[in-house]
């Protein structure tokens, strides 16, 4: 079974090469890759990578036009403390994990290029966001080489994106993932009502670069991250500890906004916040998709959803996934909630 799972990878790397050959070309970065992918199933890293912990490159987005925006992403290979003292060698975008936050407008066209900094497999980008031609825009782009693609963010809404190169599940289990806003044209009916905003996102980490658990294993953590929505905000990567040990903040008698994502790979997500009920819910954070007074939201693997609820007394307000082995396993970040709305504890 295992053998004939093997071959199965092998022959869906080979092609996926091969594919990817026709655009960028490259016998070297073909048989590196290849070589590479061999090593898809046993835990280990790649050859190329092993050394390799690259200094994570800032996310570079700027507004060129009313309706354009700009983007520049690296595909990476950066170190990643993932539980305390745990580092995996992960398969980055821009050295973090999950990815870095982008936020756009409804309407507006991206313009985007991949910088792959990895030399030995090629990477590429799929967002959830845009209408394209995944054959055509969604293509490899080899090692040490950059790809540009264009298309229109027409759906507002909290996305997935995520490396598209096969085996896509190899990609986004070792980190390749991230999430996009796009913020509707006309706003929430909501928005007057919030006070403070934060981005969450759950990922599952596996056995290093083990396809075989990947596929059939269960998380060895399940972990939520932070990215900045404005100045000031933090940037945290998927890890056990860090949204426990320096909590989001937010004052007592605020609205809270969460933009949630699930990029999984593999697992939903029951997204609950103890001691509170979420008022507004926009399901995949459309507008259109209004819900009242729910417990937990569930978000399928790539789902998203903007929750909002009232925190009425001080206190730590643990955000949970309700898979409380999930939960168990990591997922657990820390509201703390006080009279000023500052962190009283000396963090
Ligand atoms: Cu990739």
């Amino acid at each position: 079974m295992k053998r004939k799972f093997y071959t199965f990878v092998s022959i869906a790397v080979a092609a996926s090469l091969l594919a990817a050959c026709g655009n960028t070309g490259g016998k070297e970065a073909e048989k590196e890759s290849a070589k590479a992918g061999a090593h898809h199933t046993n835990s280990e890293a790649l050859a190329a990578h092993k050394d390799l912990n690259q200094k994570p490159v800032p996310l570079k987005m700027e507004r060129i036009g009313p309706h354009d925006v700009k983007i520049e992403m690296t595909a990476q290979i950066t170190d990643i403390e993932i539980d305390k003292g745990k580092i995996y060698k992960a398969w980055t975008f821009n050295g973090q994990v999950p990815g870095p936050l982008i936020v756009v407008n409804e309407g507006d066209t991206i313009h985007f290029t991949l910088k792959n900094m990895d030399p030995a497999i090629p990477h590429s980008m799929d967002f959830h966001a845009v209408h394209a031609s995944p054959s055509k825009d969604f293509v490899d782009v080899m090692p040490n080489k950059s790809g540009t693609f264009t298309y229109p963010a027409n759906n507002p809404g909290v996305f997935m994106y995520h490396c598209g190169t096969k085996p896509v599940l190899a990609h986004i289990a070792n980190g390749m993932h991230g999430m996009i806003i796009v913020k509707p044209k006309n706003g929430y009916p909501t928005d007057n009502e919030v006070d403070r905003e934060f981005v969450l996102i759950q990922n599952e980490w596996y056995k290093y670069n083990d396809m075989d658990d990947f596929q059939n294993g269960v998380p060895s953590y399940v972990v939520f991250s932070t990215k900045a929505l404005k100045t000031g905000d933090r940037n945290t990567n998927g890890d056990t500890f860090t949204l426990k040990e320096e909590p989001l903040v937010a004052k007592v008698g605020d609205k809270v906004r969460i933009y949630i994502e699930n990029v999984g790979p593999n697992e939903v997500s029951s997204f609950h916040v103890v001691g509170t009920v979420f008022d507004d819910v926009y399901i995949d954070g459309n507008p259109n998709n209004h819900l009242k007074g729910l417990q937990t939201v569930m978000l399928p693997a790539s789902g998203g959803a903007v929750v909002e609820f009232t925190v009425t007394r001080p206190g730590n307000y643990s955000i949970v996934t309700h898979q409380f082995n999930h939960a168990q396993k990591g997922a657990v970040a820390i509201l703390k909630v006080t009279e000023t709305g500052e962190d009283d504890s000396g963090h």
